[in-house]
């Protein structure tokens, strides 16, 4: 297949309350949306949008990569079997070195362009051994009330997983697992994220504060990943990698005793090829994988949903992040029901988007 035509649009989306990401404050989404349009007319959106707080890169400078790699993409066959994941997109792309936003965008608009021609969703084009469902891990975020309030909701609503952000002080950390514990009551798988704010002794003292068997995991408990194995031999919590897979390769973090978990943002790892060769690896050495959103729109986080869907394994996505938009480019909205999102029917093709908020750029 032949890449006839690239287009760009530019996206602002609105959301309900502000995102913050390490402390910068994000107010609307602002993203980039990749159209590829191949010789015998098939189509194929990816989208690109950094994360302020976590991507190297910013929009602008992505924009830029953009307009580069069509003027040298337009006119070129697509390799055969590129969807299988297997290094034929960095084979193809080698020597551009892209931005990890970029690089996520371009991959899904080849890919999706591919599962339109198929007509089949894309989790089914990338894997044999995939699933059509996926089980989301829910988002508790607020104050004690709120996040007790929220996992009432949710466990009705028929969630298996939730995560809640801890972090900052101890004492009121402990308090907000004991309270959604008590909701829960073991019946819910919870995982935690604190986001690599606490020392040693303070990230010991909350695992002894909590009790460790009601935890599925935690996400970076540790301002230094290599206080990891003195953390799991004082508290028994295994512990998942998130930020410092973006610092350290994984070969080098993968022998670090205590971490069960990788929770992987293909928008700022560096695309879906990526991705999907580091949860192979991840299978390999006995770990779980958890792929997780960046705040993509509903395009992208259907593209994350079909990634996830292509694992063997149902571990809760990280993919709770639609509710803070207020606007989306999908027309039919991107539900979680049951706890889990149904990828079973869905493409994503010119008609499911909502060319409202897509404004073409040069
Ligand atoms: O703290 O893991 C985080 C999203 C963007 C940036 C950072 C984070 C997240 C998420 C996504 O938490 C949702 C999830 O992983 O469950
Ligand atoms: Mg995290």
């Amino acid at each position: 297949m032949k890449i006839a035509s690239i287009q760009i649009y530019k996206y602002t989306l609105a959301l309900k309350q502000p995102l913050y990401v390490h402390k910068v404050e994000i107010s609307q989404r602002e993203g980039l949306m990749v159209h590829v349009t191949s010789k015998e007319g098939a189509e194929g959106f990816g989208e690109i949008v950094p994360l302020e707080g976590w991507s190297q890169e910013n929009l602008n400078e992505a924009y830029e990569q953009v307009q580069f790699i069509i003027s040298t993409l337009v006119g070129e066959h697509i390799p055969e079997a590129i969807e299988k994941l297997d290094g034929k997109f960095q084979s193809w792309l080698e020597g551009v070195d892209l931005h990890p936003s970029v690089q996520f965008g371009v991959e899904m608009a080849v890919l999706n362009l591919i599962a339109n021609v198929r007509n089949q969703p894309l989790f089914k084009i990338i894997s044999e051994t995939g699933h059509d469902h996926v089980r989301v891990n829910a988002l508790l975020q607020g104050t004690r009330y709120d996040i007790v309030q929220q996992a009432r909701k949710l466990k009705e609503d028929g969630f298996t997983a939730m995560k809640l952000k801890v972090g900052g002080s101890v004492e009121d950390s402990i308090a907000k697992v004991k309270a959604v514990s008590e909701v829960t009551q073991g019946k819910i798988l919870l995982s935690l994220d604190a986001n690599q704010s606490w020392s040693l002794e303070e990230a010991v003292q909350f695992g002894k504060g909590v009790d460790h068997g009601t935890i599925s995991y935690i996400e970076e408990p540790l301002k230094n990943v290599y206080h990891i194995p003195a953390f799991y031999k004082e508290t028994m919590i295994p512990v998942a990698l998130d930020e410092s897979l973006l610092r350290f390769p994984l070969d080098e973090l993968k022998g670090v005793e205590g971490v069960d978990v990788l929770v992987l943002k293909p928008t700022v790892l560096g695309g879906i090829e990526k991705t999907w060769q580091i949860m192979q690896q991840a299978k390999g050495l006995g770990l779980e994988e958890v792929i997780s959103s960046s705040f993509e729109s509903g395009v992208g986080l259907l593209t994350l949903a079909n990634l996830a869907g292509g694992a063997s394994r149902d571990h809760a996505a990280g993919l709770d992040t639609l509710k803070w938009f207020r606007q989306d480019l999908l027309k039919e909205k991107l539900v979680i029901e049951g706890g889990k999102i149904d990828i079973s029917q869905r493409l994503v093709r010119r008609e499911d988007l909502n060319f409202y908020f897509l404004r073409e750029i040069k």
